[in-house]
């Protein structure tokens, strides 16, 4: 436990203790800054502590999606699947955390709920839901993208007298679904990974979807020992590869137009062509071609492949029907799935396709459609995050002349390189707005971000320095670098609705919110500007 109280004065607060949080505490108290951590949930892992679902697991494989930063931690830690599960992240982060002597100084249970800077005596003021005020002279927020839980948007929620689940809070203990008649309402990659493990144990399963998904299979399997030894032997060579990709990741992660040749057109391609590349590549078969990703017309010949691939698995072609998404491939975030649309097949599992009829209102018996009542035990909300900005936009944060973050951001989330906001000195964001995040392998992102802190604040401290934000208009002219990578895409286009664009959350500014031209871009952007003699910062 932590001896460091709200009468200490910190170098630094960092909030949460995910992969971001945990990385930052330990590498500026390797830096020889005083640091504490606050963080909301009694243990480590962050999104990987909240989001405990039956199915949980990371998209990537373990082997990529973890540290690189110290090899006796990759050395000493075998995965035991190669996309491991929550409960093995959740491990692999207190593992961490034990191995780095990290948790002396992290306070647990401790929400930050507001943070103001001082600007005559140049120090954040960090206030907790436990009473305490922190003083510290700069803020990294590594509060995560995909960690504000969006409350079902739906009337009468409350109303419901069984048991109401959330996939982002779902019960530590686990929940028992065995002969329950069971709801689980949204089909992203929580719903979507929920569903087949619920399937297999409730007596019934209603799925209600909105929108269907875009899912492939994952294709997880054990990790085998000798497969582990032999990549424990050639880690930096893994890592130096990864660095090189598009999206941080070899395998799995989303696949993008920058890996696919450019002759590679579906709307020219034969038919005898089409079924090479079912053959060869399977599921990932409509996402193999550059035109799709260009061209609507393209886009709607690979959707149409899609619903092919869908109707070969789902044996009633009106579920199957209902199983193939209507909005253009590649807008939302792909999805990887175990068994996915097998589960469709199942007795005990009904398809309720809320475009055909939308839900009413959840009842104290159940959900109400436009077309029917449907009566459960348990209903299971899905339904996602305010995702990129919700995190930080939570807390009441005040930056120079008392601004509010908040409101700065409903009016445009910016943030230069993703990092740094104006107005908002000292104030670090560790995967913020306009960088690559979730586009790119996540912990690869992370670490990148927490060296340019650690490294601009040993700048400083060299240098006498106190604070430091950026430029309004080095921040301008990120944002519209940011936006022109996705203007006139699929990801933008009108028929798009995604999170990543803000789509999902109730009064947020339709605004593309991180950065898509990959790691090495943005790598480079950040060689340039940063290291490059911190351009676009201002210092005092
Ligand atoms: P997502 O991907 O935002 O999915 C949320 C799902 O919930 C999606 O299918 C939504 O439909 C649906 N939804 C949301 N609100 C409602 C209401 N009111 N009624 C019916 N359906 C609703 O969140 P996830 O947690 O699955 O995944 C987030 C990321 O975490 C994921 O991309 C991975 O990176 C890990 P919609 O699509 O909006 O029509």
């Amino acid at each position: 436990m932590t001896q460091k109280t709200q009468a200490s004065r910190l170098d630094a607060i960092v909030i949460g203790a995910g992969f971001g949080g945990l990385y930052a505490l330990y590498e500026l108290r390797r830096q020889g800054f005083d640091v504490l951590l606050l963080e909301r949930a009694p243990g480590v892992g962050g999104t990987w502590y909240w989001n405990c679902y039956p199915g949980a697991r990371v998209d990537v494989y373990g082997i990529e999606y973890s540290y690189s930063f110290s090899d006796e931690i990759q050395q000493e830690w075998d995965w035991s699947e190669v996309m491991p599960t929550q409960p093995e992240l959740e491990r692999y982060l207190n593992f961490v955390t034990d191995r780095l002597d990290l948790r002396r100084d992290i306070r647990f249970s401790t929400t930050v709920t507001a943070a103001r800077f001082d600007e005559e005596a140049g120090v954040w003021s960090v206030e907790a839901d436990t009473g305490e005020r922190f003083t510290a002279q700069f803020v990294v927020a590594a509060t995560g993208c995909l960690s504000a839980p969006l409350a079902p948007n739906i009337r009468g929620v409350e109303a419901f007298s069984g048991d109401t689940l959330i996939t982002s809070t779902f019960p530590r203990e686990g929940y028992d679904f065995r002969g329950k008649r069971v709801a689980v309402v949204g089909t992203g990659s929580s719903g979507v990974q929920a569903i087949p493990i619920v399937a297999e144990q409730a007596s019934s399963l209603h799925v209600f979807q909105r929108s269907a998904a875009f899912t492939r299979p994952a294709g997880n399997r054990p990790m085998g020992r000798d497969e582990m030894d032999a990549i424990k032997a050639s880690y930096p060579d893994l890592r130096r590869r990864l660095a090189e990709t598009f999206t941080g990741t070899i395998h799995v992660g989303a696949i993008t137009v920058e890996d696919i040749p450019t002759d590679e057109r579906i709307l020219t391609a034969s038919p005898e062509k089409i079924r090479r590349k079912v053959a060869e590549d399977g599921w990932s078969a409509p996402w193999g071609w550059y035109d799709a990703f260009v061209d609507p017309a393209a886009n709607k010949a690979a959707v149409a492949l899609y619903g092919d691939l869908v109707r070969g698995v789902v044996q009633d072609p009106d579920v199957a029907e209902s199983l193939v998404p209507t909005y253009p491939l590649g807008c939302k975030r792909p999805i990887y799935d175990t068994g996915y649309f097998a589960t469709f097949n199942r007795d005990n599992v009904t398809l309720v396709d809320l475009r055909k009829e939308p839900i009413d209102r959840v009842t104290p018996d159940g959900i109400e459609t436009a077309a029917q009542k449907y009566n459960f035990d348990v209903i299971v909300y899905a339904t996602g995050f305010d995702a990129i900005t919700g995190a930080l936009t939570r807390i009441d944060i005040r930056g120079r002349d008392d601004v509010s973050l908040k409101a700065r951001w409903l009016d445009d989330a910016r943030a230069y390189l993703g990092l740094q906001s104006h107005g908002f000195p000292n104030l670090f964001m560790v995967n913020g707005p306009g960088s690559p995040s979730v586009h790119i392998n996540v912990v690869a992102a992370v670490e990148h971000h927490v060296q340019i802190i650690a490294d601009l604040m040993v700048h400083m401290a060299k240098n006498d320095k106190t604070t430091v934000e950026p430029d309004v208009e080095a921040e301008i002219g990120w944002a519209e670098r940011v936006d022109s990578l996705v203007t006139g895409t699929i990801r933008a286009s009108d028929d798009c609705n995604s999170w990543y664009l803000g789509s999902n959350v109730a009064g947020k500014r339709r605004k593309y919110l991180t950065f898509v031209g990959g790691q090495v871009a943005y790598r480079q952007a950040c060689d340039e500007l940063v290291n490059g003699g911190y351009i676009g910062f201002v210092f005092d």
